[in-house]
């Protein structure tokens, strides 16, 4: 990597964002960062892997790390996205826990205060979705939290709309240990151009289609090119695992796809500030949860 110079005077440290799956996590690494890096949906279990969103705080750099939710796994694929949330927590400096106020402890949240609660480290508390919360209720679940774990401080947030973020983020900023910089100043995150394409994507697979489909499919990028005309061609695979999938992708007369490739485009000409010429393809792959190559595409860990 090329040499980082920096000001001196500097910090810079890891934040894992943990919790059950819809609490917010990848809404509120968007908001840190300034940027869409990770994809958001209302459903359940959206991130797979983690993801690097990296921002400058003053003279502290923080690298902030999306994770998957945490809850109990039974797929392989289930297993790997686990596995990837903890081993996330486990490297960072700062752990943030966000907890969905307005859902309150659920089952995935009552298994990480578990396991948190045989950590010596404190974690940092961060009661999401306050704009969905009346004040008392909030109150009542900050002291009910408390109660269970070693957390220090407790922040009340809403990542949607940025109330207390800034908070959160003066917080880190003087958390993180001292020492340079790790990343480049302007580099925002760790993650390929082709896997954050093929995430957009994927956001609209678990925007547009329902039931077990989001769940059933991945998506890769297959092949990038770079146009002289300043433009890029980009091919995408959607792997399903049964061909009854793959017709309700392409929907009818090809609607579907149509429909998500439309969203997609629309997201990475943004993302790229370039026209795109985006091609899907809808392919079956029975087990593609069992094969380590789709696992290696996420840069997830096939051994579980
Ligand atoms: N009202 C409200 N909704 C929020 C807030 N933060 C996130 N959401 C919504 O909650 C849903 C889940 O958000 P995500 O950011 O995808 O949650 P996540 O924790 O990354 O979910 P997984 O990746 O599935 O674990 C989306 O519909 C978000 O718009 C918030 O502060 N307030
Ligand atoms: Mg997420």
């Amino acid at each position: 990597m090329a040499e980082v110079s920096t000001p001196t005077g500097t910090r810079c440290g890891y934040v894992a964002l943990i919790g059950a799956p819809n609490a917010g996590k990848s809404t509120l690494l968007n908001r840190l960062v300034g940027r869409k890096l990770a994809i958001v949906s209302p459903k359940a279990q959206t991130t797979r892997s983690r993801l690097l969103g990296i921002a400058i705080e003053g003279k502290s750099q923080l690298v902030y790390v999306d994770t998957p939710g945490i809850f109990a796994p039974r797929r392989r694929l289930d297993r790997a996205m686990v596995a990837a949330a903890w081993s996330g927590a486990e490297d960072a400096d700062e752990t943030v826990l966000l907890v969905d106020a307005a859902r309150g402890v659920g089952r995935d949240t009552q298994r990480i205060l578990d396991r948190l609660a045989g950590r010596e480290r404190k974690s940092i508390l961060a009661l999401n979705k306050i704009d969905l919360v009346r004040r008392d209720r909030l109150l009542g679940l900050a002291a009910d939290l408390a109660k269970q774990g070693n957390f220090d401080p407790v922040f009340m947030i809403s990542g949607l709309s940025g109330d207390g973020v800034d908070d959160l983020k003066r917080h880190l900023a003087a958390a993180v240990p001292p020492g340079p910089w790790l990343f480049p100043e302007d580099q925002l995150s760790d993650a390929p151009e082709r896997l954050l394409a093929a995430e957009v994507t994927r956001e609209q697979v678990f925007l547009q289609l329902h039931d077990e489909l989001p769940y059933a499919s991945t998506v890769e990028t297959e092949s990038w090119e770079n146009r002289r005309d300043g433009s890029v061609r980009i091919d995408e695979v959607i792997y399903v695992e049964r061909p009854s999938q793959r017709a309700i992708v392409l929907g009818d007369r090809g609607q579907r796809i149509k429909a998500i490739g439309a969203r997609a485009r629309a997201e990475l000409e943004q993302m790229l500030d370039r026209r795109v010429h985006l091609f899907l393809f809808v392919k079956v792959r029975e087990n593609w949860g069992e094969d380590p190559e789709r696992f290696a595409a996420l840069g997830l860990d096939y051994e579980v």
